[in-house]
């Protein structure tokens, strides 16, 4: 018989919002306004959903000045009819794909295209404030570099289009907060949690902001991580310094990975998820929710939200098909194949309930 976590509903163990990314339109067959598996996994577990896809900026204005609410509208009803809030992702992020032409070929001015961002922006945040349960947005995600040291991105058509300039996020931020005069917006990225100099820069970042008066509640920490990296110890560092300047530290993304492609790759393969591979990732799992509410202050939780429900429909799959050699070997998330509970989802709750973390 399918093993049990012994968790009646997540939620349930904490104060802090836990909340899950589901697909929509963007992936049929993981629908969550049609897939009963998902709504009853997601029903069950979790208080607050991520749209995965559709709530970024080409799914919402593709066309300039041609809004389509349909499918994220569907959702956000959806969530409230169940008693879920959503957190809203992403009003403002570079990625290719779903950044809109009319903003790629921009030819106006800079400050032209400032006013068509924030006119994007507060369309967006008006429209979902009258449903009332959107309870946060990403308002800018992964604005800094990766390099050493870290910088703003400048492979960005908001950095471009700006005149060469990181302005865009602060103008994001205020439109945002125009808008939504109560609702929390987080600056969110990935790879801050190592405590790196990417860290260092959102810290300068959010500083320089305080000092302006710039709108920003929290940081949304990704955390798409794996068995052994970052450690727990850079992990709880670079939210101590986020906690240390007031700001609210939301994971709005996890995962954990069982194999990493980037460290002693192939020779650690793990070639399939095997009871110790579970037990091990169980724990990890359990280390990572205990090193935040270590960390975080509860008045500064905006709380945890993995990426995902099941591992059939994880995005690493997708991302790491050429490393892994198009196996799907990542097993990330709390629920397997057929959405039973997997010893992850021990983990998280031992953490939520004081459990030691344990492979056992
Ligand atoms: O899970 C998302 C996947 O379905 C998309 O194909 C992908 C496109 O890059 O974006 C994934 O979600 C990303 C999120 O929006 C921002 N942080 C990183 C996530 C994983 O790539």
């Amino acid at each position: 018989s399918a093993y049990s976590a012994n968790v009646n509903s997540l939620r349930e163990l904490t104060d802090f919002t836990i909340g899950v990314a589901v697909s929509n339109s963007d992936s049929p067959t993981y629908n969550i306004l049609s897939n009963a598996s998902e709504k009853a996994v997601v029903e069950k577990h979790f208080e607050q959903m991520t749209a995965g896809n559709i709530m970024k900026m080409r799914y919402l204005q593709n066309v300039q000045g041609t809004f389509t609410f349909t499918n994220a509208d569907a959702f956000v009803d959806y969530a409230k009819s169940k008693n879920m809030t959503v957190h809203g992702h992403a009003l403002v992020w570079h990625s290719d794909y779903q950044v809109p032409d009319f903003m790629k070929t921009w030819s106006g001015s800079s400050a032209d295209f400032i006013t068509a961002l924030k006119t994007h922006i507060t369309t967006i945040v008006d429209h979902f404030e009258e449903k009332g349960n959107v309870a946060s947005w990403d308002v800018v995600n992964e604005a800094l570099s990766d390099t050493n040291p870290s910088t703003f991105r400048t492979d960005s058509t908001f950095y471009e289009k700006s005149g060469n300039s990181a302005i865009y996020i602060e103008e994001a931020f205020k439109a945002a907060r125009a808008a939504a005069p109560q609702t929390t917006l987080y600056y969110n990225d990935y790879n801050i949690d190592q405590n790196n100099p990417k860290t260092t820069k959102l810290i300068e970042m959010i500083t320089d902001f305080q000092a302006r008066s710039i709108p920003v509640d929290g940081v949304g920490f990704q955390m798409h991580v794996f068995m052994d990296y970052p450690s727990i110890a850079n992990i709880s560092a670079a939210m101590k310094k986020v906690v240390d300047k007031g700001l609210k530290v939301k994971i709005t993304e996890l995962d954990v990975s069982v194999n990493n492609p980037y460290g002693g790759w192939p020779a650690n393969k793990v070639a399939s998820f095997t009871q110790a591979a579970a037990l091990a990732q169980k724990k990890r799992y359990c280390e990572i929710v205990k090193a935040y509410i270590d960390t975080v202050p509860a008045p500064q939780r905006g709380g945890i939200s993995v990426w995902g429900t099941t591992d059939a429909n994880t995005w690493l799959d997708g991302l790491y098909k050429t490393e892994f050699n198009n196996e799907k070997i990542s097993w990330p998330l709390l629920f397997d194949n057929n959405y039973n509970d997997k010893p992850a989802l021990r983990g998280f709750a031992d953490a939520l309930q004081g459990i030691t973390c344990t492979n056992l």
